[in-house]
């Protein structure tokens, strides 16, 4: 699949690159990594579809873009594992399409796909692209390439401590780090917060709550959204907030939607809760998922299977 990823880029002038709705440094990276590869060693025009997310604009910004432009052009799909949360629905207009995950395949949305579970990220996927089949043709990976692609491995395996580091992610990152660019500067755009934000993390830390089973509950309520100042998104960073809690198996975040319904991050230290999001609207890998759902009376149904899981994982 990987030298047919390159064989169909060579055979399109016009391609868009489109990754998930609310992304992440993955998401961006290997999106707006991927264009500029093919930017630089081509000369085509490559376009960035998707909403743009304030706080990784540093990463990349996104193209305007109309609908004859996607009826002409091969749309890459990046780090998007379900139809519904590609960013631009108008990846349907497509003359062509084409997969590039590292999600578990639940949704066999294009015929041309290269999807593979065991690559720690999207981005790391690109770079074994680059080496194992784009170089052999010349191209080369320049320095902003290497940022972008950097962010989003950097991103997906937690700075190397998520259990989807591999030695090829670090042959991926020697690679990159023979191109020059300022971790530096990019550690501090990635994990940079806003005091409002570390002042509701401290409300939530008060409130957080470890069953006997291990797991975690958090949850964050719009008034405490709205008080705070802080998105939905935003309030992703504080998923990892209490990763090392002593005791905590697995551990879940609910975020209320202005609706009431509520928005579900479930992480683990080991139990398999990808399964408990997919009954819930959602999905991910195995120890990191998301999911929704409507109201006070699911969201018990969802803390209820998490602690099953995890009593079945102790015993
Ligand atoms: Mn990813």
């Amino acid at each position: 699949m990987q030298q047919e990823l390159f064989d169909t880029i060579a055979a399109h002038e016009r391609i868009i690159i489109c990754r998930h709705e609310r992304p992440d440094p993955d998401a961006i990276g290997s999106q707006a990594g991927l264009a500029r590869l093919i930017e630089i060693n081509t000369g085509k025009k490559v376009m960035l579809a998707g909403e743009e997310e304030p706080s990784l604009r540093f990463l990349a910004r996104m193209d305007h873009i109309e609908d004859a432009d996607f009826t002409e052009s091969l749309v890459i799909v990046c780090d998007t594992a379900n139809t519904g949360r590609i960013d631009d629905q108008r990846y349907k207009l497509a003359k062509e399409l084409f997969k590039v995950d590292h999600h578990p395949e639940t949704d066999l949305y294009s015929k041309l796909a290269w999807v593979d579970q065991s690559f720690s990220s999207t981005s790391e996927m690109i770079v074994q692209w680059y080496m194992q089949v784009a170089a052999e043709h010349d191209w080369k990976l320049d320095d902003e390439c290497a940022r972008l692609l950097y962010a989003g491995i950097v991103g997906d395996t937690g700075r190397f401590m998520h259990p989807n580091t591999t030695a090829r992610t670090f042959e991926a990152v020697q690679l990159l780090f023979e191109r020059t660019f300022d971790i530096r500067e990019l550690f501090n755009e990635m994990y940079k917060k806003p005091l409002s934000l570390l002042r509701l993390e401290g409300e939530v830390l008060s409130n957080f709550t470890l069953s006997e089973n291990g797991v975690g509950v958090i949850t964050l309520h719009q008034d405490q959204l709205q008080r705070y100042q802080i998105s939905v998104n935003e309030s992703s960073a504080l998923v990892h907030s209490v990763s090392s809690v002593e005791g905590v198996v697995a551990w879940v975040t609910f975020v209320e939607l202005e609706d009431g319904s509520y928005r579900v991050r479930l992480r683990s230290k080991g139990p398999v809760i990808n399964e408990l999001a997919a009954r819930f609207q959602g999905g991910g890998h195995p120890l990191a998922a998301g999911a929704s759902v409507k109201n006070e009376e699911e969201q018990k149904q969802v803390i209820e299977q998490l602690e099953q899981i995890c009593a079945a994982y102790h015993s």
